[in-house]
Order: structure tokens, then C-alpha cells, then sequence
């Protein structure tokens, strides 16, 4: 059987959850910070470490058939390659950013400036989208520090918490794009059948990070009351218990709505309301 290559970032900011992804979905390889390739010993695959600039390029040539990377990355390396799952980490988005003292108030105002960034392809085709001619200076790191060295009137570069822009007196002025990991694959890959179990396997681990287990106890009279405020997989499990007039009901609540799901089972007459991790959901 021929053996799969998944390419993820070697060290930075998608290694972690990278890795932690690829063990939840129960594949058992070491870690070793000094190996550039490591074979996993339960599934036909192999895993390579990568800088996240190269990921892409190696996915599209088909030296690795799959890899974890940000968006951003793919769109500014400009390769064809599939989006095969969005994994829902390393989330941030690519800005424009002006001085703090800056009165700018719209895109147009950029016509003419210049713009450091270290995604002159993305930022190219941003502007030309509104028609904007700036002059895009490419750098290839501390892109913050150009407007406060004089270097250029603005910058285009990834945001998160804003504590980068914030600490170098710069101000959001632009949404460029917003990002996240993403699992990728090579079009027209001749392994899809060992690429359709892995990615099951990491929706598995996906739809079992977005939802709880919840069991709760209930008196028979209330049941219909409570059942309703439940989505559940399918639907939930009801399990009598010692004392006839009660039950207990067994089921999953997406994450996002889980607060507000919780106070109105209690105000329904759920008791006893005990809520666990998932690890995986197989539909
Ligand atoms: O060595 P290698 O080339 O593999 O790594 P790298 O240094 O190029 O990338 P790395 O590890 O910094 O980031 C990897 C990926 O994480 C990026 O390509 C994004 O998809 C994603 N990501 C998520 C981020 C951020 N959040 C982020 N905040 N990448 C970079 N940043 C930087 C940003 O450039 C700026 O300097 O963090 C600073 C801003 O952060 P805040 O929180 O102050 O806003
Ligand atoms: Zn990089």
C-alpha cells in the first residue's frame, strides 16, 4: 500500500494544534523537534516538518499529498491546490494599518502611498479590486516598525489579539482577508481512499471539539418540556432510574450555544446537569 505524506509547519504557531490534531485522530508518531520526517506506526502515512512558506508548493508538486497551513499562505503563494476541511485554528486576518495619528478615513486615500508588507500578492490584487495604485514595499519581517521609521505611510500584515498594531502606535484601517488553518490536498491524487479516512477522521475530531455530552436528571412531567430544548445527534437518550417518577437524558449541545442552552434546561426542570468533553463523533 503506498504510504501518504502530510506536510505541517515544523515550529511556529500551527506546529502544536497541528500535531495535537493528527494524534486526536489516534495516529501514532513521535515528535522529534530535530526530524524533518517522522512515520506514523498505525496508519500508511508519514509526516513531514516543515517551514509553513513551503507547505503549499510541496502539496501542489505532489511531494506531500496533504498539508495544515494558514490561508493566508496558500493565497500568497498563488498554488493550485484543493481546500479539502477548514480546521478552525491559527484564526487571524490580514490588514491594512495606518498611524495612529493618521485621519485617512477611506481606501481610496491610499492612492499613491506606500504600503510594507510581507503578502505583496494579496495586497496587489486587494488594491486593483478598488482600484487603488499604492506603492507595495515587500519586507519579509517587523513589518509594524516601517510607518514609525519612516519607511512606508501604511502596512499589510496579520492581525490577532491587535496588541502588535497597538504597541507600535498603528490603528486598524482595512479587512484584507481573514484566515485560518487549513487542511489541503494535491488535485487529482491517485491515494483517495486513504485522503477520504484521514480527513473523516479529523471531521470526527472537528465535530467533537464543537459540541459536550451533557446528561441530565429530570422528573417524567417535565420531560417533554426539556427533550424539546435538546437538538442531540439524533435524538436523545432517555434511561429510567431507581425512582420511577425520574429519568436521566443523554445527549450533545454545539458548544456555541451551550450557556444559554444550560439556564434554559434548568428553568425546564433539568437537575443534576453534568457536562463532559467528546472525543470523537463518527456519523
Ligand atoms: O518558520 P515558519 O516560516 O514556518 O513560520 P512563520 O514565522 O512564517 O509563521 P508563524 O509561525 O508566525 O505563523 C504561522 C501562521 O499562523 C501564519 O501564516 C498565520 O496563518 C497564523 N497566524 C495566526 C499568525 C498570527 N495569528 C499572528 N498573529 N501569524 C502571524 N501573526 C503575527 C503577525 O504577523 C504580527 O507580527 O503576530 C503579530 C500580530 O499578533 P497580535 O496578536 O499582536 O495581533
Ligand atoms: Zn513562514
Amino acid at each position: 500500500m503506498k504510504t501518504l505524506k502530510i506536510a505541517i509547519q515544523k515550529s511556529g504557531r500551527l506546529n502544536e494544534k497541528s500535531v495535537e490534531l493528527l494524534k486526536n485522530c489516534g495516529l501514532n508518531f513521535e515528535n522529534y523537534k530535530s526530524s524533518l520526517i517522522s512515520p506514523v506506526s498505525n496508519f500508511p502515512l508519514e509526516i513531514l516538518f516543515l517551514r509553513d512558506d513551503d507547505i503549499p508548493e510541496y502539496v501542489q508538486d505532489g511531494i506531500a499529498d496533504l498539508g495544515i497551513v494558514g490561508e493566508n499562505v496558500i493565497q500568497e503563494t498563488e498554488v493550485d491546490v484543493a481546500y479539502l476541511q477548514r480546521l478552525g485554528f491559527g484564526r487571524c486576518s490580514l490588514k491594512i494599518a495606518v498611524q495612529n495619528t493618521s485621519n485617512m478615513e477611506s481606501i481610496s486615500e491610499l492612492d499613491g502611498k506606500s504600503i510594507a508588507t510581507s503578502y505583496p500578492n494579496i495586497l496587489s490584487k486587494y488594491l486593483q479590486q478598488n482600484n487603488v495604485q499604492a506603492d507595495i514595499r515587500t519586507i519579509s519581517g517587523s513589518v509594524e516598525i516601517s510607518p514609525g521609521l519612516g519607511l512606508a505611510d501604511a502596512i499589510c500584515d496579520l492581525v490577532s489579539t491587535g496588541g502588535t498594531l497597538k504597541s507600535n502606535g498603528l490603528k486598524p484601517f482595512a479587512d484584507v482577508m481573514s484566515s485560518e488553518a487549513v487542511l489541503i490536498g494535491r488535485k487529482g491524487s491517485e491515494n483517495e481512499d486513504l485522503i477520504q479516512e484521514l480527513i473523516a477522521r479529523v471531521q470526527s475530531v472537528l465535530r467533537a471539539k464543537e459540541t459536550k455530552y451533557v446528561v441530565l436528571n429530570v422528573e417524567r412531567k417535565n420531560l417533554e418540556a426539556v427533550v424539546k430544548l435538546l437538538p442531540g445527534v439524533k435524538s436523545p437518550s432517555v434511561v429510567p432510574l431507581a425512582e420511577a417518577e425520574w429519568v436521566a437524558v443523554h445527549t450533545v449541545i454545539p458548544e456555541r450555544d451551550f450557556w444559554d442552552r444550560i439556564s434554559q434546561l434548568k428553568q425546564a426542570g433539568a437537575q443534576g446537569i453534568v457536562v463532559m468533553p467528546i472525543e470523537k463523533i463518527i456519523l
